[in-house]
């Protein structure tokens, strides 16, 4: 698949260390997938995540199912299965290895890389491959045990001014402050909870839709 900048609107983030269950996970994905996300990214993360076959199997199922809904698919930190299951795209945060190696062994598939500081922006300044940053924590969140501060609106807008690449905002947005965080020239923002704890998935994101 071909990146393009719009299908980071609507970005969603999800592990089956988010929710209650495996059967609540797909329940929650197929949700967002039938009412409007643009991209998924299958994050498999922290206390009670999955690893090994069973990461595999369900990373095989979310792949068919976001196929199913013409959906782009990314892998959070792992190259090896986002190869083996034909996702579209990878992303790292800052601890996740070398970034130019990482970059390097994801081709073709796209790559985003996550930015918390001016120093982290820095540091990446310049490298070839990278298809998108993800900026934040901009507000405090609880769906990342190790989550860095929270850099704020400002913060926000002030890494997003000087970037080379699209830029999606990340952490703690909610309905609420959704509208200001697509203020600072953000090309989507990325969530997990306002989706995954959402009493109304398909409101939540008709609300989303008619903001971008
Ligand atoms: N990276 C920085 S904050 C975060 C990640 C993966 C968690 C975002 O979750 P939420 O529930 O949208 O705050
Ligand atoms: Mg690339």
């Amino acid at each position: 698949m071909i990146f393009k900048q719009d299908m980071l609107a609507r970005y969603f983030i999800l592990g089956t260390q988010n929710v209650a269950s495996e059967a609540v996970f797909f329940e929650v994905l197929t949700q967002a997938l039938a009412n409007g996300i643009t991209l998924f990214q299958y994050r498999e993360k922290g206390p009670g995540s999955l690893t090994g076959s069973d990461k595999r199997r369900v990373a095989q199922r979310v792949r068919e199912l976001t196929t199913q809904y013409q959906v782009p698919l990314v892998i959070d930190d792992d190259i090896d299965l986002a190869h083996a299951i034909k996702a579209d795209g990878v992303h790292f945060g800052q601890g996740d290895g070398d970034i130019e190696k990482n970059i390097q062994a994801s081709q073709p598939l796209f790559v985003g890389v996550s930015v918390s500081t001016q120093s982290e922006y820095d540091r990446i300044t310049g490298l070839n491959g990278i298809d998108n940053i993800g900026i934040g924590p901009v507000f405090a969140t609880t769906s990342k045990a190790d989550a860095k501060p929270a850099i704020g609106i400002a913060g926000l807008k002030e890494i997003v001014s000087q970037s080379q690449w699209p830029a999606i905002a990340i952490g703690g947005i909610s309905q609420a402050n959704l509208p200001d965080v697509l203020k600072t020239g953000v090309v989507g923002a990325s969530v997990i909870s306002m989706i995954s704890e959402s009493e109304n998935i398909s409101q939540t994101l008709a609300y989303w839709k008619q903001l971008t």
